[in-house]
């Protein structure tokens, strides 16, 4: 193997802060199927994040817009206000369960504006984090595709982090993932994971869902995870599925097809500090050649 060696004689920058406590934990992410009433889908929703903890889950994620239709059209009827029917129920079952649980997304109303938002709660119920999504999706092909989430959305402006006693944690939404500053930023600022709750298309899932997983789990040697919904091909968005977990070295630890089912990972946090130990890049960076991106955040 070709021995490399590098210019040591300019000081690098170590910024290097890892919250992590050496506790591994047990993550849960629930691909739920997804329709239209919202009453029976928090019902559902409440059952699955049960079901999770009672196979020992410490952390469980639920899939993107869980219980509303995806589409632009459906967010204003969707929407409400947090704290909000959802927030209730999502507060209660992360009680109940005695989990963190990360509350996929539920369209947001505020004032007159609506956000795809992720709310994040603790072990005894407590609201601790809410993510608005950062990156609105926005595409317009002519005679193709028009998908335009301004049309009724605005988007959040600042990164999510929140604290567990494994570590701190970072939230994305969706196409979130596809921006790596995120993750950088999360990872560099001591997250041990970045989660996204997501809904790929039939598309754009084979094609790049599990690559932009790996991508942000290799770069940043964190523990990275996607929770989708079920596919359902008689809504109008057909979600990939295939929900994900990928370790620090970028690889694979558990997925799961299109149906409905709990994707179970062990987070092993001494495989976190392996992997940064190995291939040392938290530490070799050359911030004196190119600027951090997480200077000055969250
Ligand atoms: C999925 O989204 C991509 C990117 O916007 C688009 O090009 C493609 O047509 C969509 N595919 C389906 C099946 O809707
Ligand atoms: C997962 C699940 O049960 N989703 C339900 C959401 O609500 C609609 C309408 O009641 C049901 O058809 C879905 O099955």
């Amino acid at each position: 193997m070709l021995k490399r060696t590098w210019n040591l004689s300019k000081p690098l920058q170590r910024r290097w802060y890892s919250s992590s406590t050496g506790k591994s934990f047990k993550l849960a992410l629930v691909q739920q199927k997804v329709d239209s009433c919202k009453v029976t889908n928090l019902t559902v929703a409440r059952e699955r994040v049960l079901e999770a903890a009672k196979n020992g889950a410490n952390i469980v994620v639920l899939p993107e817009c869980f219980n509303s239709p995806y589409g632009t059209q459906y967010f204003p009827q969707y929407a409400e206000t947090i704290p909000g029917d959802s927030v209730k129920a999502l507060s209660e079952v992360a009680k109940q369960a005695g989990v963190y649980l990360v509350g996929g997304s539920i369209p947001e109303k505020d004032a007159d504006k609506l956000y795809n938002t992720c709310t994040i709660y603790n072990p005894k119920g407590e609201m601790i984090a809410k993510h608005r999504k950062i990156h609105l999706f926005n595409i317009d092909i002519p005679g193709k595709i028009r998908f335009w989430e301004s049309d009724t959305l605005s988007p959040g402006n600042k990164v999510t982090h929140f604290e567990t006693e494994y570590g701190r944690i970072g939230i994305g939404i969706c196409y979130d993932i596809r921006f790596p500053e995120l993750a950088m930023i999360a990872a560099r600022n001591g997250c041990i994971a970045m989660l996204y709750p997501g809904a790929f298309n039939m598309t754009t899932g084979p094609l790049h869902w599990e690559l932009l997983q790996r991508a942000r789990a290799v770069d940043n040697q964190m523990y990275v995870a996607a929770c989708s919904p079920a596919r359902d091909t008689s809504s109008g968005y057909a979600a990939w599925g295939h929900s994900t977990v990928v370790d620090p070295n970028g690889e694979v630890v558990a997925t799961t097809g299109h149906m409905e089912d709990i994707v179970y990972a062990a987070i092993d946090l001494d495989k976190l500090s392996a992997t940064r130990q190995g291939i040392p890049i938290t530490t070799q960076r050359r911030f004196d050649v190119y600027p951090d991106v997480s200077v000055g955040r969250p």
